[in-house]
């Protein structure tokens, strides 16, 4: 065997041993948490975890130096569903072209052990124009099948000459039986740009339903005044024709920039639970927080429970990233114990996991103070906790 060989070899080697110990390193729950949910201390699906065959040439022929050809940047906002027993993550795989394409990534447990598929999702390409595919949400439909929705972007028609930035955003739909094969339906049609849109599992009153988030621009959420709800007749020409707001935004609050919703409610006793992001502007930029939120079981537009603030925010390294200062959600899974994990990513960078319950996260929902808006609101709840509490303190 010449020098070169050599080289290759023993860098290959390296390789493959860090890559299966970082795939099989255990996830282990992180301290201190405020008993809503439990974080983990490792981030579960990184670009390091993508297989080494997408990155590397194998062939010492060709790449003697063992040189990585193909970079990936980031792993991020995943959509998710529990298929066989198995945790499967529909990840956001971002390559270092910025090009964003989708992977799904398995998981014995949920919380460790994530790999990834054989190949990427071989997403059906119907129109030259679009540019980049990000954010899917799956939904198990009770029509049967398993749509994915995401977004579909390509470069703004009508953007100044030399405007190369401004791009405009709608949802594509595909939909699946076997998460293999994957048929591509017709965009959604709608007036605004659409990003976060997110397929109801049930039918309402015979249609299908969908979370919609209206905006005229990417920061500037215009006349698109929150969260939205449309109802669809035919899921294979789905078009808008009106969309009601549900979850509005509002001054100084951690959704006054714009929201969106995450990944399909949860059905629970109490009524459907959600998880959105919520997003401000400050001096450091845009700041994406995750929050709750419930609706009523026989009409899902009605808003039953909005516990104020967030419910999980950055932190860490989590605050560090490609976009710092963000977590997205876009896939939850359940279990029927009612365990909740929650896959969000943190900065436009990296997929975490935190796991909670059914009951607790109802609990949180329906026993948080609302956001009072004002300053002297929040005071004034904090003082009647502080006067409940004094009963069981003895004064
Ligand atoms: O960079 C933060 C997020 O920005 C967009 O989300 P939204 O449209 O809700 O503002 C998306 O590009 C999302 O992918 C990204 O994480």
């Amino acid at each position: 065997m010449n020098k070169r060989n050599n080289i290759f070899k023993e860098r290959l080697e390296k390789l493959q041993t860090a890559h299966e110990n970082l795939l099989a390193r255990k996830n282990i729950i992180e301290e201190n948490n405020n008993g809503i949910i439990d974080r983990y201390i490792h981030p579960i699906v990184t670009n390091e975890h993508i297989p080494l065959e997408w990155r590397y040439d194998f062939n010492p022929e060709t790449n003697p130096f063992c040189l990585e050809r193909i970079g990936v940047n980031a792993c991020m906002n995943s959509g998710a569903i529990k298929w066989n027993g198995k945790y499967l993550i529909m990840v956001r795989v971002e390559g270092s072209d910025r090009k964003s394409f989708f992977a799904i990534a398995e998981s014995p447990n949920g919380v460790d052990n994530f790999r990834f598929w054989e190949r990427p999702v071989n997403l059906p390409d119907i129109d030259p124009e679009e540019t980049n595919v990000y954010d899917m949400r799956l939904t198990a439909h009770e029509d049967g099948w398993i749509y994915g929705i995401f977004c579909s972007e390509r470069h703004d028609p009508e953007a100044k000459q030399g405007d190369l930035s401004s791009a405009v955003a709608k949802a594509g739909i595909v939909r699946t039986k076997d998460l293999i094969n994957w048929d591509r339906l017709p965009d959604l049609k709608s007036k605004s740009q659409q990003r976060n849109v997110v397929l109801h599992p049930e039918f309402i009153d015979g249609k299908y339903a969908l979370y919609t988030r209206p905006q005229d621009g990417f920061i500037d959420a215009g006349s698109g005044g929150g969260i939205g709800w449309a109802l669809i007749e035919d899921m294979t020409n789905a078009e808008i024709l009106s969309e009601l707001i549900i979850d509005k935004r509002y001054y100084h609050t951690i959704k006054e920039v714009k929201n969106g919703e995450g990944p399909h409610p949860i059905k629970t006793p109490q009524g459907w639970l959600h998880l959105a992001h919520g997003v401000r502007a400050c001096a450091a930029g845009l700041r994406y927080v995750l929050y709750l939120y419930m609706t009523a079981l026989e009409d899902p537009t009605k808003v039953i429970a909005q516990p104020g603030g967030y419910f999980l925010a950055p932190t860490g390294e989590e605050r560090i990233g490609d976009v710092s200062n963000v977590l997205f959600s876009n896939g939850w899974i359940v279990d029927e114990d009612g365990k909740v994990f929650i896959y969000y990513a943190s900065s436009d960078t990296r997929m975490h996991v935190a796991v909670s319950t059914i009951d607790i996260l109802v609990d949180y929902c329906m026993n948080t103070p609302e956001d009072g808006l004002r300053s002297a609101a929040s005071v004034a709840k904090i003082n009647e906790l502080i006067d409940k509490n004094k009963q069981y303190k003895g004064e």
